[in-house]
């Protein structure tokens, strides 16, 4: 079979001193760190959307990428070509999985029969595909929000024949990833949201997509779909505001609605940003709470106030993920997803690839620093030590509920003032942090 990126070799471990750009110099998948190898660690997953039906365009300018390989049509030849393609780039980089929507993979048909048929027959080759090369699906998901047919909404749309065809999609779409063996399935909101309230029934549409969750959740229980269902929190983009507005609110939602356990979270870097947080506070919010599934990794620019999807290769940034990752011992079943383009200047089919391996280099960089920063036990030292007030004495009460507020009152009115401030240290351990990296 013709190759695809013929002057491509298969990307090896060279290691640090390597002058190859087109080798990893931190990422060994053999490497063991916390007791994994950094394959099973971080699971990398390649994004079919941006790698390979990315194009270039903005909202200023039309498509750059060169892509010889594809036709620009909407023909099934040309899906079909493309899985070829992506096989062999995902295989040719050494990452074990990649993830998809039902549209990136499959043109629609005229009808949602005709479509159904054409998705069958692309999943036939995906999943020879994954037989021949060993990839595997990290999750698959459904394009809610690219038709006109969704411009309100589709799960929480006024138009119940909307959500109608939504629930048939998504009922497709698990099926379809069922079939290929994934590990998750994801429900991003695009346009699950709104732009007005004077238009808007917020109670009704937050209530319509509880009703679609657990008709989806019902869905998967009797074909016998065992991956874990996630919600992608992002703030705003295409809608004002998103119902999936931050880990919080989806928590919140999740908690209200009766779908605990059910649904956990997949969090993208760049969606964190947007909505005012840190990527390391998103991911230790859904911790904390057990919901922290799987991760979309890239990074937005510090200049700009939308979703840019960058590859992330800022080493901080992968090292502050990989302190709270380690924590629960990876993400497993999910894994780390790249939802990242290259910048439309980049228009060599071989940026693609070293967009990826600097990716995968700078989290296997996050996840070394930080097993070293963990093994050494400077942070959770410093954090057990900060709280120990209330391992013992009233804070032991405190955390046993065993004191009220009288008793409390009691207390203080005894000792006149509150003891026993110490300094927070922050500067101290940014000191140390950068002694790490
Ligand atoms: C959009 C985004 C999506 C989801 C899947 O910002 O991140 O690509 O990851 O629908
Ligand atoms: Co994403």
């Amino acid at each position: 079979m013709a190759e695809f990126f013929p002057d491509i070799p298969k990307i090896e471990y060279a290691g640090p001193k390597s002058k190859n750009p087109l080798a990893f110099k931190h990422y060994d998948p053999d490497e063991v760190v916390e007791g994994q190898k950094l394959k099973d660690l971080l699971r990398f997953s390649v994004a079919y959307w941006h790698t390979f039906r990315g194009t270039g365009t903005d909202p200023f300018g039309a498509a750059t990428l060169s892509r010889p390989w594809d036709d620009g049509s909407n023909s099934v030849d040309n899906a079909l070509r493309r899985v070829d393609v992506a096989f062999e780039f995902i295989t040719k980089l050494g990452a074990p999985f990649y993830c998809f929507h039902d549209r990136d993979v499959a043109p629609e048909g005229d009808s949602l029969k005709a479509t159904n048929q054409i998705f069958d027959t692309i999943a036939k080759r995906l999943k020879e595909k994954q037989k021949q090369t060993g990839v595997k699906l990290l999750w698959g998901t459904a394009n809610l929000f690219s038709h006109p047919r969704f411009m309100h909404g589709a799960a929480t749309s006024c138009n119940a024949e909307v959500f109608a065809f939504a629930a048939a999609q998504v009922k497709k779409a698990i099926e379809v990833t069922h079939e290929l063996g994934g590990s998750n399935y994801v429900f991003w909101g695009g346009r699950e949201g709104y732009h007005n309230l004077y238009n808007t029934d917020m109670k009704r549409e937050l209530d319509h997509l509880a009703t679609f969750m657990h008709m989806a959740h019902e869905h998967a229980k009797s074909i016998g779909f065992k991956g874990q269902f996630l919600f992608e929190p992002k703030p705003k983009e295409p809608t004002k505001h998103q119902y999936d507005f931050d880990a919080a609110t989806c928590l919140n939602f999740i908690g209200r609605n009766g779908l605990d356990g059910i649904v956990k979270l997949n969090i993208e870097t760049n969606h964190a940003t947007l909505a005012g947080h840190t990527m390391m506070h998103e991911l230790e919010t859904a911790r904390i709470h057990n919901a922290l599934g799987s991760i979309d990794a890239n990074t937005g620019d510090m200049l700009l106030g939308w979703d840019t999807d960058q590859f992330p290769t800022d080493i901080y940034g992968t090292t502050q993920c990989m302190l709270v990752i380690l924590k629960q011992k990876g993400l497993k079943p999910g894994g780390i997803n790249f939802d990242a383009k290259v910048r439309r200047e980049s228009f060599d089919p071989v940026d693609l690839f070293y967009a990826h391996i600097g990716g995968m280099d700078a989290f296997a960089r996050g996840a070394k620093i930080a097993a070293r920063m963990r093994k050494d036990g400077v942070l959770d030292g410093f954090v057990k030590n900060r709280y120990r007030s209330f391992d013992s004495g009233i804070g032991k009460k405190i955390d046993k509920r065993s004191v009220g507020f009288a008793e409390l009152e009691k207390y203080m009115l005894d000792k006149g003032e509150a003891a026993g401030n110490e300094s927070g240290r922050q500067e101290f351990l940014e000191n140390i942090i950068n002694d790490y990296l």
